[in-house]
């Protein structure tokens, strides 16, 4: 499970120096021990570390990476063991047969490779290219794909695409909504995605929307932004919520235990773009500190979200252990495939439904087929 791969970054080459670096990432369930497994290669304590952090691999597994920065002869070296004797030392004839036994065996290897693989169907292409152009990733097509070689499945382009859809509808994943009491639900993601309004809409759905009226409190940790406890008062002022503001970790806990009999409290986090790192440091503590009650994250992600922002966006704020996914502005757009592909490879499951401005109507319960009937709409456009 845990290996090493490396590449060559320009930024360190030395070339004064002569000395060419080579990062080095060594792969493991902790970051400790991807970096044992350095020390043990290098069999020093005294490496260079260029960046260590924590990933969701496509297979849905975190990971840590930890990139260290050797020499490139080491590096060599320890991964290729002593180097091999110059062609000039052996006799041609040596050289020749050992370039023989090579291709060979490159031969047999590709022969093995192919058994079972049928020429490439253009139906499986078209299918692909349909989903691809609907932003669904290539790995996650392939892998899928490659299941069906050899069934009938690849000769009839509408079986593949419902096929593929079912796997989506499969993958993707719900949290049902609990309406445990002593609950604490805190919404945090990029600036402008909704999430005050979300907590607005929940407020008043929990508080009056329901079969039961629960006794509900806001507390806003957005004290950067200019007039962003104005916006949440403003709400919690029409609908009658009680709703305070909190500076630390420990206003926070004191907070929290003063509001022991409500049934539920949401709170509101600051506006963050996943590039501010204060703003980052400061929520990890409100949600690292211990709380009277536990704590559920919901990541809100905008139904718009673009491709190049997915990642970023993920690898920052699953530092917050996030339990789940609201997404929001359903409304403002047709292409669901970016999204899609989003829930696909991180597999959170994914909490309510933001469709629109209106507090407090605008919001549903979060559910595949809702999704998937706008994706489908959008397949069947082409
Ligand atoms: N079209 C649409 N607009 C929304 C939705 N949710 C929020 N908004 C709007 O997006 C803007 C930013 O919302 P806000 O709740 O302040 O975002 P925050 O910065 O994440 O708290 C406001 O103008 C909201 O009315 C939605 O589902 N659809
Ligand atoms: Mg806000």
């Amino acid at each position: 499970m845990d290996a090493a791969k490396f590449g060559l970054d320009p930024s360190v080459d030395d070339e004064k120096g002569s000395i060419m670096m080579i990062n080095e990432t060594f792969v493991a369930s902790t970051p400790r021990g991807a970096y044992e497994q350095a020390v043990e290669k290098y069999g020093s304590d005294d490496l260079e570390i260029v960046s260590a952090k924590q990933l969701r691999y496509d297979d849905g597994q975190i990971r840590a990476e930890v990139v260290i920065a050797v020499p490139k002869e080491l590096f060599k070296e320890k991964s290729f063991g002593k180097k091999p004797l110059k062609a000039a030392e052996r006799s041609e004839e040596e050289v020749m047969l050992d370039e023989i036994g090579e291709l060979k065996a490159q031969l047999a290897e590709m022969k093995a490779g192919m058994v079972g693989i049928a020429p490439q169907s253009s139906v499986v292409e078209d299918v692909k290219a349909l989903f691809l152009k609907k932003g669904i990733s290539s790995a996650w097509l392939d892998r899928v794909l490659g299941t069906l070689v050899g069934t009938p499945l690849i000769e009839d382009a509408a079986l593949l695409v419902s096929y593929l859809l079912e796997e989506i509808d499969e993958t993707l994943q719900v949290k049902e909504e609990s309406l445990d009491t002593n609950k604490m639900i805190m919404l945090v993601g990029p600036t402008g995605v909704g999430k005050t309004t979300t907590i607005a809409k929940l407020a008043a759905r929990y508080a009056y929307l329901l079969d039961r009226k629960y006794k509900v409190a806001l507390i806003n940790l957005d004290n950067y932004k200019v007039g962003a406890m104005e916006q949440l008062a403003h709400y919690a002022d029409i609908m009658q919520i009680e709703h305070f503001a909190v500076t630390s970790p420990e206003d926070f806990h004191a907070r929290v235990e003063a509001l022991d009999a409500y049934d539920i409290i949401l709170v509101d986090t600051a506006g963050m773009s996943p590039y501010d790192t204060q703003k980052f440091i400061k929520t990890v503590e409100f949600v690292q500190s211990e709380t009277p009650r536990d704590l559920e994250v919901h990541l809100t992600l905008s139904a718009t979200v673009k491709f190049e922002d997915m990642d970023d966006i993920y690898q920052n704020f699953s530092f917050l252990n996030l339990d789940a996914v609201i997404i929001s502005k359903f409304d403002e757009t047709r292409h669901f495939g970016t999204l899609l592909n989003f829930m696909l490879l991180y597999q959170l499951p994914m909490s309510y439904f933001s469709i629109g401005q209106e507090v407090p109507d605008d919001i549903r319960v979060a559910s595949k087929e809702y999704l998937l009937e706008r994706f489908i709409g959008e397949v069947n456009e082409k």
